[in-house]
């Protein structure tokens, strides 16, 4: 069915309580959303193919038909991309590089060794961002990385950190669009420790020594660090957590990543970014689902992922808050899991952008917070669907359910031969 006409009559409910919804569609889709490349074949990569995830995260399920090569992981993401409208980014890890069949160590990754990923992104428009990977690795089997006591260990993680940025910074040089560089390590213990203070101060040092080693141009790389709560297998502490982060971020002027599953159940990410923005030069957001714990689900069109956005919206955070996913499903299939989690967070931007952002905030600084209520119920049940349609339509993206029989052929014709 056409969308226009019901765009037409959406657009003049909206105008009646002063919203441009034309305009809010323009808004929408500019801002980068950053897809995380790790969702199309469970975090394994392509440094080592019989690689298994560590480091506390996990994937659950075998949904037939994951990506075994890069080729594989970029024909499905290229494949995603056109389901989901607006502005893209593609997240790489470390462990995603093209080695060539040859051994590359974490302390010897160059910007040569991501190259393909470069040309394929700057082909396809796609923006670039880049994450060190602290798992999944020999060095980090006891638990460690940068916060091992074995100085040999340490370095060799810290080695890892120095090149990362420099990645980053290429891949920002070779898109023309800022690259965020996203450092987390799983370090923490399954049980109490006695001995907190030696980890947390040899994570400072790496950090310390991290980010003397090389200055980037925040014009193409944005460094950002991760705190966590715990991992599986790290219950019992995280050596990187809310408080460490938050005085590192200070300390080197980076931004801080806000994973929504890696706070306690009843905190909410949502209420961080206007206070975090006071002080810190910005944030990388992992907008992920927890259910009940760090469990990483698909991001669904939820209360909390479209408060995050409006609170970007209202702040007029764009420019400094960079919006990641980060999510792994391999319990469905993944190319959807791309399709359903980015359409929701780009559903949810839109939805900020439809609120009469003025009118609210009038309501409120006026003390009448009794129709600030009922806006925010009313607009609950405004037409929203109906302008979400017609951007969708206008992007050349399929128009509600309709991507999902392209990705069953998809699924038909190319993943079950696999
Ligand atoms: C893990 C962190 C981290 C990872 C990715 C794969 O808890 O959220 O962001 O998910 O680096
Ligand atoms: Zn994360």
């Amino acid at each position: 069915m056409n969308t226009e006409k019901m765009y037409e009559a959406a657009k003049e409910i909206y105008a009646s309580i002063g919203v441009d919804t034309d305009k809010a569609i323009e808004n929408a889709a500019k801002v980068p959303i950053s897809v995380q490349c790790w969702q199309g074949d469970d975090v394994i990569g392509f440094e080592n193919p019989d690689g298994a995830l560590t480091g506390g995260i996990q994937t659950t399920g075998n949904y037939p038909g994951k990506a075994r090569t890069i080729d594989e992981l970029k024909a499905d993401f290229d494949f995603a991309a056109k389901l989901i409208p607006g502005k893209k980014k593609f997240s790489i890890h470390a462990i995603y590089l093209d080695n060539d069949g040859k051994k590359v160590d974490r302390n010897e990754i160059e910007p040569k060794h991501y190259d393909t990923w470069v040309s394929w992104a700057k082909e396809r428009k796609y923006g670039l961002d880049f994450n060190p990977t602290f798992f999944s690795h020999p060095l980090s089997a006891d638990g460690f990385t940068l916060s091992h006591n074995d100085e040999e260990i340490r370095s060799f993680w810290v080695e890892h950190g120095i090149r990362s940025r420099k990645i980053s910074e290429y891949f920002g040089k070779e898109t023309g669009e800022t690259s965020c560089n996203n450092l987390w390590v799983p370090d923490g213990f399954k049980d109490t420790p006695v001995c907190k203070d030696i980890y947390r101060g040899n994570l400072a040092k790496s950090y310390d020594e991290i980010f003397a080693a090389v200055k980037t141009d925040d014009r193409y790389n944005l460094d950002a660090v991760e705190s966590k709560v715990f991992g599986i297998g790290a219950e019992s502490c995280t050596i990187g957590s809310n408080e460490f982060y938050i005085g590192c971020a200070m300390k080197h002027n980076v931004l801080i990543t806000l994973d929504t599953g890696h706070y306690h159940p009843t905190e909410v990410v949502s209420d961080k970014i206007s206070a975090t923005m006071q002080y810190m030069k910005g944030i990388l957001l992992h907008v992920s689902r927890p259910v009940r714990w760090d469990s990483d689900h698909v991001v669904i069109l939820d209360d909390e992922t479209k408060a995050i956005m409006s609170e970007i919206v209202r702040g007029g955070y764009e420019d400094r808050v960079h919006i990641g996913l980060d999510y792994f499903d391999a319990s469905i299939n993944r190319i959807a899991c791309w399709a359903i989690g980015a359409r929701n967070a780009r559903k949810a931007l839109l939805s900020a952008y439809l609120e009469p952002r003025e009118k609210l905030r009038e309501l409120e600084l006026n003390g009448d917070y009794t129709s600030r209520l009922a806006y925010l119920e009313e607009l609950k049940t405004f037409p929203f669907a109906a302008v979400w349609d017609r951007y969708c339509e206008c992007s050349g993206v399929p128009v509600r359910d309709q991507w999902l029989k392209e990705v069953k052929n998809y699924e038909a014709d190319v993943l079950s031969k696999r």
